[in-house]
């Protein structure tokens, strides 16, 4: 019995899908195209004192360098080799980031672009961020080594035409990119080795991009390859994280769970049914939220990784469509991530975005594929402004006072049940975790005003969402719970932010 227990125990905490944060910090946040020794500064002035738990980075190994368009963020999905070596920094500049991290507690996943080397339609050549040679045409990685044996051309040598053709959205080329046969040992055991110097170095897992056009098995026979985490920071026997970008809307053949034995799964429809709501699209109402999460049509929430918008459809790529919320729509935006930080359902991801030009031209954006802000080509640097906001065109989500400090309320109220909710059969609702946090939200066109149970002590409470406690006192609005625990909420529907969230430690 006593064994059982602990075999259980280690399941939960050791495997694929536990993220390996540090106790407390339940959120993790993706530095887009960031720098390496932008993140490491970060992680120690920001993210480790703001409870953060770790950064998703972009792909770190060696792409091909796009010129027409001009450097495009899409040209790090198309690599070249596995050398850690890209705009966003080399080796050691990584080594040094992760070491920061851990340090201050905070973990790194990398993005890892597997399925495929770079898009047939390059030409041969050395236009890659660390010089290596390659040619498309021959399939020729030499500085992997690749050679025509380790692609797929055998079984489909063209593109994606049907999603409904698992074999199809498997085999063919994803976006005319070069797909690897992940059946192969030698590719199998390249792919593993590659992860292997990352985990080594001490990163905590993976995004495994594009998993969706790899075959689940594929995948778990490299994750067998895989070593454990580094002991410098992991317990003893970690498994690396593993979250699979799978986009699984309900409407085609591959479906997320033929990935959950691998570890979790992004869970697509989570961003695009929140925008819905909270754009009151489709007769959507919040009041709906009641029973939001599996009750919503989503995966289980043990093997859910949630967000609201990610790199690719806050820019109309990947899959989501119109309704999901951006920074471009700050105060649904705000609503949203609140939402989402303050609900138990799934393990959350918050995005962290650069500013570009963006253009519609028949609802779509002509300039979707603008980098990040840089100096002929090279990345600039994220610069941080007197009042704590980024400049230099990073956006910093992650800094804006509502969203940081919903990343702590979901600290404080890690593992409180979902109680309390209250709703006005419309856009009004109000939801507790426990007896450590509770949240408002009005997105109706009216006031709210309405005396709400919240579950907490009595006592003076600082709405984080207005303002901050700061030395026992609160720069925003204060609400008082009586010994009963309710309390009284007043929410104009004209407000900045139209939500208010008060929690164990925001207490005065
Ligand atoms: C670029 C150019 C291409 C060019 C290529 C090669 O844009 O025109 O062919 O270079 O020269 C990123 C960019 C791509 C870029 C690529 C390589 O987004 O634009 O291509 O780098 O540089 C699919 C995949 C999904 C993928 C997503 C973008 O399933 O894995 O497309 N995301 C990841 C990364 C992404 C990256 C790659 C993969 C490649 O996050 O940044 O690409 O490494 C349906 C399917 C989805 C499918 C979408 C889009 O979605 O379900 O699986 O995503 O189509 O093709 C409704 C439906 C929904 C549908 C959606 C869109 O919402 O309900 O199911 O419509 O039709």
């Amino acid at each position: 019995m006593k064994f059982l227990l602990l075999l259980s125990l280690v399941g939960f905490c050791w495997a694929q899908y536990d993220p390996h944060t540090q106790y407390g910090r339940t959120s993790i946040v993706h530095l887009f195209e960031w720098r390496w020794v932008d993140i490491a500064k970060e992680c120690e002035r920001y993210l480790g004192p703001k409870g953060f738990g770790g950064v998703q980075v972009s792909p770190p190994n060696e792409n091909v360098v796009i010129h027409n368009p001009s450097r495009p963020w899409y040209e790090r999905y198309q690599p070249i080799s596995y050398k850690i070596c890209t705009r966003s920094g080399n080796e050691n500049e990584f080594r040094d980031m992760v070491t920061r991290c851990n340090n201050v507690g905070v973990r790194i996943y990398v993005d890892a672009v597997i399925n495929h080397m770079c898009s047939t339609g390059n030409a041969a050549g050395t236009s890659s961020t660390c010089g290596s040679y390659y040619n498309p045409n021959n399939r020729d990685f030499p500085a992997v080594p690749y050679s025509g044996w380790d692609f797929n051309d055998g079984k489909c040598n063209g593109g994606i035409n049907n999603y409904n053709d698992a074999n199809q959205v498997r085999n063919c080329h994803l976006l005319g990119l070069l797909d690897l046969a992940l059946e192969k040992d030698y590719v199998r055991t390249t792919i593993a080795d590659y992860m292997n110097n990352l985990i080594d170095i001490g990163v905590a897992g993976f995004r495994l991009d594009a998993a969706k056009h790899m075959w689940p098995g594929d995948i778990k026979a490299i994750l067998n390859k895989l070593h454990n985490l580094n002991t410098k920071w992991f317990s003893q026997g970690s498994r690396p994280f593993i979250f699979q970008e799978v986009i699984d809307l309900g409407n085609e053949a591959i479906k997320s769970n033929e990935y959950f034995g691998n570890g979790r799964v992004t869970e697509f429809k989570f961003g695009a049914k929140l925008g819905t709501v909270i754009r009151k699209w489709n007769g959507e109402k919040m009041a709906y939220l009641k029973n939001w999460g599996e009750g919503w049509g989503m995966m289980p929430t043990d093997r859910a990784l949630v967000f609201v918008d990610n790199h690719d459809n806050q820019r109309g790529h990947g899959a989501g469509g119109a309704s999901i919320l951006t920074f471009w729509d700050a105060r649904l935006y705000k609503m949203a991530v609140g939402f989402m930080l303050a609900h138990p359902y799934g393990f959350t991801r918050v995005m962290s975005s650069y500013r570009w030009d963006r253009r519609f031209e028949n609802g779509k954006d002509v300039n979707d594929w603008i980098g990040p802000p840089n100096n002929n080509g090279a990345i600039k640097e994220v610069t941080i402004n007197a009042d704590t906001t980024c400049g230099n065109g990073w956006v910093c989500e992650h800094r804006w006072r509502q969203i940081r400090n919903m990343v702590a309320f979901r600290n404080v109220v890690q593992s409180q049940p979902f109680a309390n909710w209250w709703d006005n059969g419309s856009n009004q609702v109000a939801f507790g975790r426990g007896n450590r946090g509770f949240i408002v939200f009005n997105n109706d066109d009216w006031s709210l005003s309405a005396r709400l149970q919240t579950g907490l002590p009595a006592g003076t409470y600082c709405d984080v969402i207005s303002g901050d406690k700061i030395n026992g006192s609160c720069t925003g609005i204060k609400v008082q719970v009586s010994g009963d625990g309710t309390a009284q909420f007043s929410i104009s529907n004209s407000a900045e932010d139209p939500f208010i969230a008060i929690h164990a430690e925001s207490k005065l």
